[in-house]
């Protein structure tokens, strides 16, 4: 159950602006750390790291006021990731993008879409990330990235890689939610999105949950993209990531998850977020995060 081709294209985008927090931005380099190379060469897989997105350090601070935090930079740096992940994508290859904050899944999902225009999500995630600039109360943009990629938010981040490269609601689901806004749960309601929040989980069990999550994201669709956000684990497994809450997916949970996902053999690309190495407890959370690219990628299956 290789993916089509077995040609992994790692791209790391040290990016912290999305979440206004230092550290996320290495996150890129903790995954490398943490053998994620050697661990997919040794399932068979040929990876191609093609290191870093460039970001710029020497951009003035966000002028406070401003509703939206690094709005150029971000789009910059999304724009750049877009292209890349698109020419991945047209060379046969699986883009495999290590973050860096959660604000890159514009650019993953919309580089992605240039070749899979009826892509379904994955995304898994403390949190919904469907503010806008409208609703939003931080100005983070790690907090607005999904709304993004559905075609909706500021102006300038839905147009990257063209209006059309956008999410149909019905083929996305969350997973792990369990801190909300208030402007979220009108969106989320508005556009029918499905939202496997903890209590669905404690309630239905994962093996349920992702069934009918893979139904979902499946039906209708030429292939899948799964966006991680490591802060989706509960924070005693993850504890190196910006925005933790407590309550989240146990070890076990997430690595059924991962090999439910394995076995239903839809991946066409996928993301891993928000590790932030100054907040973690040496590598923990880097480490977890490169078992779980093993287990997407069929390391536990026999
Ligand atoms: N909903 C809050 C906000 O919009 O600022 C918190 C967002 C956290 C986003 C992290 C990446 O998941
Ligand atoms: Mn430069
Ligand atoms: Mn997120
Ligand atoms: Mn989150």
């Amino acid at each position: 159950k290789a993916l089509k081709s077995n040609r992994i294209s790692m791209i790391g985008v040290p990016l912290q602006y999305g979440a206004d927090r230092i550290g996320v931005d290495m996150g890129p380099n903790a995954i490398r750390g943490s053998n994620v190379q050697a661990r997919l060469e040794s399932l068979g897989y040929q990876i191609h790291d093609l290191g870093d997105i460039h970001v710029n350090r020497t951009i003035e601070p966000y002028q406070t006021g401003e509703k939206l935090k690094y709005l150029k930079e971000i789009i910059s740096v999304n724009s750049q990731l877009c292209e890349k992940v698109s020419a991945e994508m047209g060379k046969g290859n699986f883009p495999l993008v290590l973050g860096g904050d959660h604000s890159i899944a514009i650019g993953t999902i919309k580089g992605v879409l240039q070749h899979v225009s009826r892509l379904g999500v994955i995304w898994f995630d403390a949190h919904t990330d469907v503010n806008t600039h409208e609703t939003t109360f931080s100005g983070n943009i790690h907090g607005m990235s999904l709304a993004v990629a559905l075609g909706f938010g500021h102006p300038d981040l839905v147009a990257i890689g063209g209006l059309e490269a956008k999410l149909r609601p019905e083929n996305v689901v969350i997973i792990g939610a369990r801190s909300i806004d208030r402007g979220e749960r009108t969106f989320l309601k508005e556009q029918g999105i499905r939202v496997f929040t903890m209590h669905d989980i404690d309630r239905f069990g994962m093996k349920q949950v992702m069934e009918e999550a893979l139904a979902i994201v499946t039906n209708g669709t030429d292939g899948v993209h799964l966006s991680l956000d490591l802060d989706g684990m509960d924070p005693n497994e993850a504890p190196g990531v910006g925005t933790p809450v407590s309550g989240g997916l146990s070890y076990r949970e997430s690595h059924f998850a991962m090999e439910m996902l394995y076995e239903r053999d839809c991946l066409v690309s996928a993301e891993f977020v928000e590790v932030n190495p100054m907040l973690d407890q040496n590598n923990k959370t880097a480490n977890t995060a490169v078992e779980l690219i093993g287990s997407v990628f069929g390391e536990r299956i026999l």
